[in-house]
């Protein structure tokens, strides 16, 4: 073996082995943890580098991973997997398994990466993969499915669709035909709720006129289907809108899997606006009806989590995005998010922190003066706290 062999591995036992610790940001909501949970180097040695010295004398790289970010996220007998997004130096993404007896570090990948039963002939990359532990029995894993399109000569035009594919330990997977939405083009973020609405498959989708723009997409859609072995959507319902000056007015996609609470559904999902530097995303919250879980019945003002410091720089800048979470039966929600499409990190709240935070945070008023008056409310109420205080 190469002697340079055991200088990366040595280098790769370290970042897996090292342990996590919540930072000293607080907001009362989550607490964001120090290191990623996932990056680039978390990916083997053997994954990467060819062993064999007589093939690579020099031990040179052959197939470089660039990063490794959104991920589902699910909580199976105790232990803890992530399926990330991990994307070569060739620019395609593919799937791989993660797991580990802590959920906010120590992740190790399975020897292999998640091969998906190739029944797609046009698709050309898959990323984000959204799991869902269906009362059905089956774990289901939605994600983009992605394909040139033929119609359109420009070399990057694309059509994306959602792909489906299920499992039970997530090791051998069974693909079904690809999500059709009869009235939408193209989807991405699509994910599917984890129990029968109206004795039906209930899916999240985000309508889209176009591989990037969402067009006439007015925001979070939802659809139903009869048959999850050939899924298809008629009619979508908006849940969650898109607005005018708020941090969705250029698009914005279910994330995780929603977390049942007593009080309503919880999303977490991701919203976009323009800015004269590029797209920025952000994590934003808001609650469905247990019973209609399409209708939105609380949506707090703003942002959940925001880019920070590091979390800003990466392949695409200013960017978190999430699509997996872990509800635990105690409580405990560990929110995994990705920043800058670079690097998968952990967030750490409670259910019942998260059902304070949606139901009882204002809303957005829309407009500067009623925001200014919402916190001139606030001001005042605390200054009469304060003043009782002295
Ligand atoms: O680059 C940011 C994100 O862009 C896409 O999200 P959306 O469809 O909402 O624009 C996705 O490709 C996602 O993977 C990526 O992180």
């Amino acid at each position: 073996m190469h002697k340079q062999y055991y200088v990366e591995k040595a280098k790769y036992e370290r970042i897996v082995d090292r342990q996590n610790k919540k930072t000293a940001d607080y907001n009362g909501i989550y607490d964001r943890y120090k290191f990623p949970v996932l990056t680039r180097e978390h990916i083997p040695v053997f994954w990467r580098y060819d062993l064999d010295e007589k093939t690579n004398p020099y031990f040179m790289e052959r197939l470089g991973v660039n990063a490794v970010f959104n991920s589902g996220a699910i909580e199976l007998d105790g232990k803890y997997y992530l399926v990330a997004r991990v994307e070569g130096a060739d620019r395609k993404s593919f799937f791989a398994v993660a797991e580990s007896s802590s959920p906010v570090s120590g992740f190790r990948f399975r020897d292999y990466p998640v091969r998906l039963p190739d029944t797609c002939p046009e698709e050309t990359n898959v990323y984000d993969m959204r799991l869902t532990k269906h009362e059905d029995g089956y774990i289901y894993g939605i994600f983009c499915s992605e394909s040139k399109d033929a119609k359109n000569p420009d070399l990057s035009a694309a059509v994306a669709a959602a792909g489906i594919v299920r499992t039970k330990d997530l090791e051998s997977w069974e693909r079904l035909p690809n999500l059709k939405t009869l009235r939408s083009p193209q989807q991405r973020n699509v994910v599917l709720h984890p129990e029968f609405v109206n004795g039906k498959y209930a899916f999240y989708t985000r309508p889209m006129d176009d591989f990037i723009d969402t067009g006439s997409g007015g925001g979070i859609g939802f659809g139903l289907c009869g048959d999850i072995a050939n899924a298809v959507i008629d009619e979508e319902i908006i849940t969650s809108r898109r607005k005018y000056h708020t941090i969705t007015e250029a698009k914005n996609g279910a994330g995780a899997v929603p977390i049942r609470t007593d009080r309503g559904w919880i999303h977490i999902a991701h919203g976009v606006r323009n800015t004269a530097a590029g797209l920025r995303y952000v994590i934003y919250a808001f609650a469905t009806d247990l019973q209609e879980p399409w209708k939105v019945i609380a949506e707090p003002s703003g942002l959940l989590i925001g880019p920070r410091g590091d979390e800003r720089v990466g392949d695409v800048s200013n960017v978190v995005f999430t699509n997996g979470a872990i509800a635990r039966r105690n409580g405990d929600v560990y929110i995994y998010y990705a920043s800058s499409d670079t690097r998968l990190h952990v967030a750490y709240t409670t259910k019942e922190r998260l059902t304070d935070y949606v139901f009882n945070t204002p809303q957005d008023p829309l407009r500067s003066v009623d925001c200014v008056e919402q916190r001139c409310g606030m001001i005042r109420k605390n200054l009469e706290i304060l003043k009782q205080e002295k």
